[in-house]
Formats: C-alpha cells, structure tokens, sequence
C-alpha cells in the first residue's frame, strides 16, 4: 500500500512522532522507535527547521533497522531530502506568501526527489498563530495565520484542496505554547475532503485527544516526547481511541 493511501485512510486516527535528527542520540533513537512499536505510532516524520549536522540519512536508516513503520521526511529546508525515506511532505507554505516556500524550493529539490524516486505527497501546509514566533515562521519569513481566524484556514485549506494538494498540515510550529484550536481544526475538517494532519504544542494526551476529536485525522507530536517518551502510549491511546 502507498504511504498516502495509509495517509488518506481515515477509518482510525493516525498518531505521529516526530524526530528532529539533529537532538537524539542514537540509542534515543532505537528507544523511542522500540517504544513506538510498542504503542502502535502509524508514522514517523523526520525534519527540523533548521538541521546543524549531517544526521538525517542516519536517523532514517536507524529508525528503518528497526521497525516497519514508514518514515516520511517533512523538511525544513530543500537539503532535507534522503533517497532512504518512505515518502516526503512536499510542503507548499500556503498560509505564507513567500514565493519560495510555494514553488521556488521545489524547483531546487525536483530533479533529486525524482532521482531518489521518493513518494511524493504534495502538502498544503499552514502555519497558525500559537503564540509565540516558532522557528518556522523565522526561518519561512511569513506570517502565520491568525489563532482565531476560523475563516482564513478554511478558504486558505479549501484554496489548496483546489489547486491538487493531497493533505492539508495545520502547524502551529513547534512548541507552541498554544495549539491549533478544536474549532479550527473542526471547520477546516468539514470544509476539505483530503486528510488534515495537525501538529505543533501538542503536549499531553488530552491535547491529542481534543486535535482527533475537532476532526484532525492525523495528529503530531514531536517536543513533548523529545523531553521524556515516558507518554508515548498515552499519547498514541489517546489518539486512537478517539
Ligand atoms: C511541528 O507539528 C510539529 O512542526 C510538532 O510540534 O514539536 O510542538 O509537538 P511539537
């Protein structure tokens, strides 16, 4: 089965860690993967906004030594990019309007995502207020879309849905101190019929638990368990039985 069919199949909540490869060792690594099998985590996703060593290609290949969960790449950057994954997030920044983090990026990385032969899933990604300025919203210089603003995020999803994107990611980057709200996610659910991954601040059970509920298919954690994974269970229980 494509890594997007087991993306789009919305009969079960999907639970997903994600590993920044540049933070963990590699015995954090098998750990957190042996937990992850364990708890019965859907996907991995392996990127960060800005990477400081050459640990990518490793990360993926350690967590594929070790388990059959598909890894996909959600890049930060256009050399994020491993011929070892399962699939990439090929991210159109669509609540941004820099022409970069919509098509010039991806010129760059085309000709090596179609020479490694990845699986590609072309990903409307928005950025939502979360209260403090994230490294994404740094680093992709654009604003994110206001916390509250319901009605943006359902025309900016239902603009990307039109123009042929395969997913939809509401991220309100990374440590958020707040996450994308339930009525956000429940109104950019309803407007959509592609699968809505959401993601960023997303750091107890009972957050996860509210994200699958407002009608999120896929839900991301990646901060609360790089402190400790001692939840990874709760996390993904939380997730699935919603
Ligand atoms: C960030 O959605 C991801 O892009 C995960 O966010 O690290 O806050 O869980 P956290």
């Amino acid at each position: 089965m494509s890594v997007y069919n087991r993306l789009s199949d919305t009969s079960k909540k999907k639970f997903v860690v994600l590993i920044d490869p540049d933070k963990p060792t590699d015995e954090q690594i098998v750990e957190i993967v042996k937990k992850s099998v364990n708890a019965g985590v859907d996907f991995f996703f392996v990127g960060g906004s800005l990477l400081t060593t050459d640990s990518l290609d490793n990360c993926i290949k350690l967590i594929k030594k070790h388990c059959d969960i598909p890894v996909l790449i959600f890049p930060g950057n256009s050399l994020q990019i491993s011929k070892w994954c399962d699939g990439f997030l090929l991210l159109s920044l669509i609540s941004g309007r820099n022409a970069e983090m919509l098509i010039g990026r991806h010129v760059i990385s085309a000709p090596y995502l179609k020479l490694y032969g990845n699986e590609i899933i072309p990903t409307g990604y928005m950025l939502v207020d979360g209260g403090k300025q994230t490294s994404v919203s740094y680093m992709s210089n654009t604003t994110p879309i206001p916390h509250d603003k319901d009605d943006i995020a359902m025309c900016t999803a239902l603009a990307g849905e039109m123009l042929g994107l395969k997913i939809i990611y509401l991220d309100a980057g990374s440590g958020a101190v707040n996450p994308v709200s339930p009525d956000m996610i429940s109104k950019v659910k309803q407007t959509i019929e592609i699968p809505l991954i959401v993601g960023g601040g997303i750091n107890t059970p009972e957050k996860a638990a509210a994200a699958a509920k407002a009608g999120a298919d896929i839900i991301v954690v990646g901060n609360a368990l790089e402190k400790s994974n001692d939840k990874l269970q709760e996390f993904a229980d939380a997730v699935h039985n919603s």
